[in-house]
């Protein structure tokens, strides 16, 4: 009996590690369909595909929200840590103390991040942990029906018709004034430039904070909204063209002089911000904070990376931990010794 031929399958595609993009996945997602933060999962497990991350070597904390389950739907096999509302800051600080080889990705909320979280935030972006710290940036309180966050604008309206009277917080200001050192803002309907940014935030040893404009299709996505797409869309002024050159690929990026700035980063890769009429120096404080005071004053959203230190200690090694996860360490490395037990005991007499 003659047998017919089975074509062999097409090469699995695989990144630099080896691995298929399958596994940097998590659940099926529960969020309503439609919602920017949706996008946003799908751009993290692409940036980290890309950048071939090893998911056992990444933890993922986050508070309370929709924005907060979130976690659930990327890089299944990495660490989890779903920590109660506002506590996402102290969860990522604990873990990095813990076991400095981990690489962090927070995702919280608005209501996370800037209204029970603010205390937490404020201390993690002036200490320059190393992690990615994302805001899914809707405006409101999804998870508990649509009620304004901190960062809903002055004049901003609710389905309701309940009008905003309270001015919106600034987070990326905020995290610039505090000292995180890669400080971006984007938008979850922008695939290209939320990549490029997320690449970037892999590749920084430091506080990341990506504020994502994420809009609530089910609360917040009406006329009268400042966080609708509509409205992001149209007001949306990117500061800068940004791409990422990661340091495994050895691309020379041309451009007319004076045109673009080049930022090499810890790991040896490259962001390229090439200018879009704006003179703007995104290592300059000053710079990033005038961009955004002068956007919110014209009513614009300026995206874009605002501000970039790579020189500046993180809070990990100015305190000198240790390399080894803390949980590993024998208890003659952690117990101070008998005599100087003793001595204390002395002075206390
Ligand atoms: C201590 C505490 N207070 C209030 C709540 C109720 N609550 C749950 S999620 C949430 C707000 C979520 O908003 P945000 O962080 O912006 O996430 P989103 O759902 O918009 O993505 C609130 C107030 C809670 N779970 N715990
Ligand atoms: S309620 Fe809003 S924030 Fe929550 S999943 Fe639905 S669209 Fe997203
Ligand atoms: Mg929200």
């Amino acid at each position: 009996m003659a047998t017919t031929a089975v074509p062999p399958s097409p090469p699995k595609k695989v990144n630099r590690i080896g691995l298929e993009i399958a596994t940097y996945k998590g659940g099926k997602s529960t969020l309503c369909a439609g919602c920017g933060h949706n996008a946003i999962s799908e751009r993290i497990v692409e940036a980290f595909y890309e950048m071939g991350v090893e998911p056992h070597r990444v933890a993922k904390l986050s508070g309370i929200g929709c924005s907060s389950k979130s976690p659930a739907y990327f890089l299944g096999s990495a660490y989890g840590l779903n920590a109660v509302h506002g506590r996402m800051a102290t969860i990522a600080t604990g873990t990095m103390l813990a076991n400095r080889n981990l690489l962090a990705i927070g995702v919280s909320g608005d209501g996370d991040t800037v209204s029970i979280g603010a205390g937490g935030f404020v201390h993690l972006m002036r200490r320059n942990l190393p992690m990615i710290y994302i805001i899914e940036d809707n405006g409101v309180y999804g998870l508990t029906k649509g009620q304004f966050s901190a960062t809903a604008d002055l004049g901003s309206k609710l389905k309701t018709g309940v009008v905003n009277d309270l001015p919106a917080i600034d987070t990326c200001a905020l995290a610039i004034m505090l000292g995180a050192t890669y400080v971006a803002r984007s938008f979850s309907g922008d695939k290209r430039q939320l990549m490029a940014l997320l690449q970037g935030a892999i590749a920084h040893n430091g506080t990341c904070m990506l504020d994502v404009i994420s809009p609530c299709v089910t609360f917040n996505d009406h006329e009268g909204s400042t966080k609708s797409y509509s409205y992001v869309k149209d007001h949306d002024e990117p500061l800068a063209e940004v791409s990422f050159v990661p340091f495994f690929h050895d691309i020379a990026v041309d451009y007319e002089p004076g045109t673009a700035t080049e930022i090499a980063m810890h790991d040896g890769s490259r962001m390229v911000l090439k200018k879009l009429g704006t003179d703007f120096d995104p290592t300059n404080k000053g710079d990033a904070l005038r961009v955004l005071t002068e956007a919110h004053d014209k009513n614009e959203i300026v995206t874009g990376l605002f501000y970039v230190d790579t020189k500046r200690e993180n809070f990990i090694d100015m305190l000198n931990v240790v390399d080894e996860p803390l949980a590993t360490l024998p208890e003659s490395r952690v117990r101070p010794p008998q005599k100087v037990l003793d001595e204390i005991m002395e002075e206390l007499r």
